[in-house]
């Protein structure tokens, strides 16, 4: 039976679409996807069990670097010995779900998706077909508490949902070569499993998740193997449409499949391609790197870790700068893309100081120059030496570029190549002050002054009456 897939067009009007290859039109997809490329900037929140356990296993580091969102798969603990070891940690104190959105909030993002199950199969909401799962366990459901939060904060709310499952009894490990298992390369602990009660518990707990927590923007699967993925691993096309049937309007991203039309080149976490048949989903998901000319044609998002793992770690103080963080969020909007930056709160919910520092510092420089990222597009440019350029068609057809300044120039004259500069208006956005531009034959030259008014990056806007025009 194939379900049709209804696609929201703007209230009351709904269009009924066939599923088969995703009919959506480009103006519906345009319209669906328009929050989503216009926020550009996201919190990711790694949080479960493995935070407790805080990247120590029998009161030694079990690393410090990588993942210790992993850490039961680095410990090859089996889901019994890890839920003994880790549950009396997992201690989530009241009020944590309002701090990490008001963090959000003053960081500048527009939305946060957190992790509703990882790989330990762990489930922060209160689900009826599990006993391991933040209801059975603590009594509370966190995914409600964080929903809330997140919506009071006016943020729009995603969930990483992790089809890879350490716990389930049923989950058939030894169909991929690719994917992580603790048990990897071990029989099954109580023989023969069906894969297909995996996947039924599985849409069941989704189905948990997209039934009774209001409005969902976001679906963030994760993740999928060459050799066990879509349909056969997941009955990936049915998920996604029992996600769209309750939310016509979702944005999911491409990880129920790692096939090439879906984006994948291979198995690596930067093996991406500019590629993305929309029946697999909405955006292509670098990880941990930046595109080098970005992804033309398709949506993506990066998405990263402020240090080198994903889920807290005591051991880890391989802290990103500040500097680093706030380029890389201009360089992917630069791009065309959104920055997922992810934080891995401790096991009471609380940020780790770096974190939070970061995230105010991010969200002090957005309060300046947010609209130079925001709703923006990729710069025209190839590569500007000393900086990055982001743009936005204005009506009447003006455009302006934003003109975000890394390396300020040592004697006030910043060179920009562009060929139709007469007439241009530029003004610092810091102060707004109006600077003198002069227009010679393929480049202007504009009159910023020695002082950088930011030390990371400074942006100056140009106004232009039609499109910019690139000298070559
Ligand atoms: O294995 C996970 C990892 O723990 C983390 O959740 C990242 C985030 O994108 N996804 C997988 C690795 O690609």
């Amino acid at each position: 039976m194939v379900m049709t897939r209804r696609v929201a067009i703007g209230l009351p009007v709904l269009l009924l679409a066939d599923s088969l290859g995703g009919a959506e039109t480009a103006d519906q997809r345009n319209a669906r996807m328009r929050w989503w490329r216009e926020a550009r900037f996201g919190m990711f929140v790694h949080w479960g069990l493995y935070s407790g356990l805080a990247g120590t296993w029998e009161g030694k580091p079990v690393g410090d670097r990588g993942g210790m969102e992993w850490i039961q798969d680095r410990v090859k603990a089996d889901t019994e010995t890890y839920a003994k070891r880790a549950i009396p940690l997992f201690q989530p104190k009241p009020g944590f779900a309002r701090e990490w959105a008001r963090l959000a909030k003053e960081a500048g993002c527009r939305y946060v998706v957190v992790t509703s199950k990882h790989h330990d199969g762990f489930a922060l909401h209160d689900s009826k077909v599990s006993d391991f799962d933040a209801g059975s366990v603590l009594g509370r459901d966190l995914i409600r508490e964080i929903v809330d939060a997140v919506r009071a904060e006016g943020l729009r709310i995603g969930f990483y949902h992790s089809v890879i499952d350490w716990h389930h009894d049923q989950y058939e490990y030894a169909r991929s070569k690719q994917l992580p298992h603790p048990l990897k390369g071990r029989p099954y602990p109580n023989g023969a499993r069906d894969h297909a009660k995996y996947v039924e518990y599985l849409h069941a707990q989704v189905n948990e998740l997209v039934s009774g927590y209001g409005p969902v923007d976001i679906l963030w699967w994760d993740y999928s193997a060459q050799d066990f993925q879509g349909q056969e691993a997941w009955r990936a096309f049915d998920l996604m449409d029992r996600v769209r049937a309750k939310h016509p309007a979702i944005v999911m991203n491409n990880r129920l499949f790692r096939i090439p039309e879906a984006g994948f080149t291979g198995m690596g976490t930067d093996a991406v391609s500019a590629r993305l048949d929309p029946k697999y989903g909405d955006f292509i998901t670098p990880e941990q790197h930046i595109p080098a000319t970005g992804m033309p044609g398709v949506d993506w998002e990066t998405c990263m870790t402020m240090n080198t793992t994903w889920g807290y770690s005591e051991h880890d103080h391989a802290w990103k700068s500040d500097e680093t963080l706030i380029r890389n969020l201009i360089d992917i909007a630069s791009k065309g893309g959104n920055y997922l930056l992810n934080i891995g709160p401790k096991s009471d919910g609380s940020a780790p100081a770096e974190s939070v520092k970061a995230m105010q510092a991010i969200g002090a420089w957005m309060k300046v120059n947010g609209e130079a990222v925001y709703a923006t597009a990729a710069g025209p440019f190839e590569k500007l030496d000393w900086g990055r350029c982001t743009q936005k068609q204005l009506r009447n057809g003006k455009s302006r570029l934003y003109l975000h300044v890394f390396d300020w120039p040592k004697d006030g004259r910043l060179v920009v190549p562009l060929a139709n500069g007469a007439g241009v208006r530029a003004r610092l956005m810091a102060s707004g002050k109006s600077l003198p531009v002069q227009a010679t034959a393929g480049q202007i030259s504009i009159a910023v002054g020695v002082q950088a008014p930011d030390r990371i990056a400074s942006v100056i806007a140009l106004d232009l009456d039609g499109p910019p025009s690139v000298a070559r």
